[in-house]
C-alpha cells in the first residue's frame, strides 16, 4: 500500500491502515521519507525546566502536577528569572539548542507572573538558545506578547485521540486545545504539539491522535511522542505499559504523515532500550529531551545519551542561533 502524499486528502481510515502495517515495512518507508527531508545523522536536543510546579487545577489523569491527584510532587511557585537563566546557560554548555519551560497552569493570566515568563523568554533568546514554553491555554493577544518577546515554540499537546480524551481529562476540552494551538499559530509562533501513548488506548486511538495532528494546517513543526511516565497517586499509575514497538510505530507514522516536522521521542525514554531508541531514530525520530530530568520525572543521564549517540553515529544539532 502506498502512503498519502501531501496533496491527497488524508482520512482516518488511511492512517489506521498505515498504523496497522507490518512493523518493518512501516519503518522502511518512514526511514526513506526521513532521509528525503532531513539529515538522518543529527538529532535536535531540547532541555526542559519546570518553572512552576504542582497545584494545577486541571484534572489530567496522567499528571503528577494536578491538584486532583495525590502524587508527592512538591509545589513550587514561579521560579526567579536568574535561576531560570542559570539553568538555560548550563543546558547550552551541555549541548542543548532549545530550552523549554513548563508551568503547571491551566491558562495564562495577565500580570506579574506572565511578565516574568516574558522576561525568561527574552533571556533565553539572548543566550542564543531557541525557546519554548508550555503554559496551558493561551489567548491570541498573549501569544503575540510571547512572539514579541522572541518565543520560538509553544508546546500544547492534544494528548490522545478524540474518542479517548474524555477518559483522561474533564476540565479542558479537545476544542479548547485546538483553539490555543490556533492562537499560537496566528501569532507566528511555531507549534509543538503531540501526545502520550500508553494511557489504556488501543491502536485505533493512536491512529486517531496522529490523524488529528497531521490534519492541523499546517502540521505542527514539532511533534512530541511521549510514553506515559506512570506516577504514583495518579489515576493512570497502574495502566499496563505499552510495548516498545508501539513507540516505533507511532514515530514511523508521524514521520510519514508529517515529513517536514521534527518528531520528538519524548517522555518515557528511561523505559526504552538502546535498541528500541535506535529503531525510533531509524523510523524518523530526530529530536529528544536531554538532561537527567523532564519536568518532575527522570530522563536518561547525559552520559548514557552521549554513549548512545556515539554508538549510532548521531550528533546533536546546533541551531543557527547558537
Ligand atoms: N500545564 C500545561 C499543559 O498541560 O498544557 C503545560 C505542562 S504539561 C506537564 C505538558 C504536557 O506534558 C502534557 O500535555 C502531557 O502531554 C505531558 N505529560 C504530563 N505528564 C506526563 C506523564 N506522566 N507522562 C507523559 N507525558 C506527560
Ligand atoms: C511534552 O510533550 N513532553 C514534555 C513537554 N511536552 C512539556 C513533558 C513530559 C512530562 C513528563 C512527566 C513529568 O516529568 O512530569
Ligand atoms: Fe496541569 Fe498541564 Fe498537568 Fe494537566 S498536564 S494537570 S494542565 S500541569
Amino acid at each position: 500500500m502506498s502512503s498519502a502524499t501531501a496533496t491527497d486528502e488524508l482520512t482516518l481510515a488511511h492512517v489506521q491502515a498505515l498504523y496497522e502495517r507490518p512493523l518493518l515495512d512501516l519503518v522502511f518507508e518512514a526511514a526513506q521519507t526521513h532521509r528525503q527531508f532531513h539529515d538522518p545523522a543529527t538529532v535536535q536536543c531540547s532541555q526542559l525546566m519546570s518553572i512552576k510546579t504542582g497545584g494545577c487545577p486541571e484534572d489530567c489523569g496522567y499528571c503528577s502536577q494536578s491538584a486532583h491527584n495525590e502524587s508527592d510532587v512538591d509545589r513550587q511557585p514561579l521560579s526567579q528569572l536568574d535561576e531560570v537563566l542559570a539553568e538555560a546557560k548550563q543546558a547550552k554548555e551541555r549541548g542543548a539548542d532549545r530550552f523549554c519551560m513548563g508551568a503547571a497552569w491551566r491558562e495564562v493570566k495577565p500580570g506579574a507572573d506572565f511578565d516574568r515568563v516574558l522576561d525568561m523568554v527574552r533571556g533565553v533568546h539572548a543566550l542564543g538558545l531557541e525557546s519554548c514554553v508550555t503554559l496551558g491555554m493561551l489567548e491570541e493577544g498573549q501569544a503575540r506578547q510571547l512572539k514579541d518577546a522572541g518565543l520560538d515554540y509553544y508546546n500544547h499537546n492534544l494528548d490522545t485521540g478524540k474518542s479517548h480524551y474524555d477518559k483522561i481529562i474533564s476540565t479542558r476540552s479537545y476544542e479548547d486545545r485546538l483553539n490555543t494551538i490556533s492562537n499560537v499559530r496566528s501569532a507566528g509562533i511555531s507549534v509543538c504539539c503531540g501526545g502520550i501513548l500508553g494511557m489504556g488506548e488501543d491502536q485505533k486511538v493512536r491512529a486517531e491522535l496522529l490523524f488529528e495532528l497531521a490534519s492541523l494546517n499546517p502540521p505542527p513543526e514539532s511533534v512530541p511522542i511521549n510514553a506515559l511516565v506512570p506516577v504514583e497517586g495518579t489515576p493512570l499509575s497502574e495502566v499496563e505499559p505499552i510495548e516498545w514497538t508501539e513507540m516505533v510505530r507511532a514515530v514511523a507514522v508521524a514521520r510519514i504523515l508529517m515529513p517536514h516536522s521534527r518528531v520528538r521521542l519524548s517522555a518515557g525514554r528511561t523505559e526504552l532500550s538502546e535498541e528500541a531508541q535506535a529503531m525510533c531514530f531509524l523510523a524518523g525520530a530526530n529530536s529528544i529531551f536531554v538532561g537527567s530530568e523532564l519536568l518532575t520525572t527522570p530522563n536518561p543521564e547525559p552520559k548514557s545519551d552521549a554513549a548512545l549517540f556515539e554508538k549510532l553515529g548521531l550528533t546533536a544539532e546546533q541551531n543557527a542561533r547558537r
